[in-house]
């Protein structure tokens, strides 16, 4: 008989492998990926093609939120996001990537259970309707986030953040919670380095740690031949450096990545549980 690749592994650190989140942007703008789901039948097969390979979550968005996006009014972003949610809710759990109440009610009601908010405010919705909310750090807004961004203790301070929002969403009554440190959310190549490499400092929490650097402008300074800060490699040339970055992560106690290439994220999941 075959061996079963997902069964946990005797004597492992971990008993199963961190989770992995495929991303799936029914945007014209996003930084990597923008363009190509847009439709929502391509939007649902590229959907169901993460969860064939092995996909824990799927992350529906509907705005990109990369530095200096434009903002998408909420008619718009209900109209790309709540027919991808409910055409993938009965095969895979949904997240949803939303800063607007209006569509995280829609995608609750259309089968979505996490939402997945970068802005920071949605965690009355998810005590409302019992799901699972993300407290990820941002510092400003997309449009202006990554104008200088300055920190005396990037570490202390992005955690300090992420657990004082998730003790105010415990005490509104949300049952799930997870912390982000949003890598790229108002952070320099430096901040986000020191933030990763001291990742165990926000799994010390206990808090289920999520970590989205899949294909981030970072990775791409690090990887040019030369001057990465004015010509970083694009991110179609990022995925080596992602799976280095998550690998990293999860070694440390990430236990979930949010990634563009599913594939590659299981099976270094798989890798590092063993
Ligand atoms: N990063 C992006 C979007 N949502 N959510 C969480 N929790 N953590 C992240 O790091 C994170 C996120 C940005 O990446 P992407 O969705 O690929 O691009 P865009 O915002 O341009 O749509």
């Amino acid at each position: 008989m075959a061996a079963d690749a997902s069964a946990p592994v005797p004597g492992a650190p971990h008993d199963r492998r961190p989770l992995v989140m495929g991303i799936l942007n029914v945007t014209p703008d996003s930084f990597s990926d923008g363009g190509r789901y847009l439709d929502a039948d391509a939007a649902v097969a590229h959907g169901l093609a993460m969860v064939a390979d092995g996909a824990d979550v799927v992350d529906v968005g509907g705005e990109s939120t990369r530095p200096g996006a434009a903002p998408v009014p909420t008619d718009e972003e209900l109209r790309r996001v709540v027919p991808v949610v409910e055409a993938l809710a009965p095969h895979v759990r949904v997240s949803i990537d939303t800063t607007k109440p209006e569509v995280a009610r829609a995608a609750v009601a259309a089968g979505a259970t996490l939402l997945n908010d970068v802005g920071g405010g949605l965690h009355p919705v998810a005590a409302e309707f019992g799901v699972g909310w993300v407290a990820m750090h941002m510092r400003g807004t997309p449009a202006t986030m990554q104008d200088d961004p300055r920190y005396d203790d990037v570490v202390g301070e992005v955690l300090g953040s992420v657990v004082a929002m998730a003790e105010r969403a415990t005490a509104d009554g949300v049952g799930e919670v997870w912390i982000d440190p949003g890598f790229g959310f108002g952070k320099t190549t430096a901040h986000n380095l020191a933030l990763l490499a001291h990742l165990d400092r926000f799994v010390a929490t206990g808090l289920p740690v999520l970590v989205g650097i899949s294909r981030k402008r970072t990775l791409g300074v690090l990887l040019a031949a030369s001057d990465g800060v004015d010509d970083p490699v694009p991110p179609e040339d990022r995925l080596e450096g992602s799976i280095a970055a998550q690998v990293h992560a999860m070694h440390l106690g990430a236990a979930m990545i949010r990634v563009h290439d599913v594939l590659a994220g299981v099976q270094a999941a798989k890798v590092v549980a063993a």
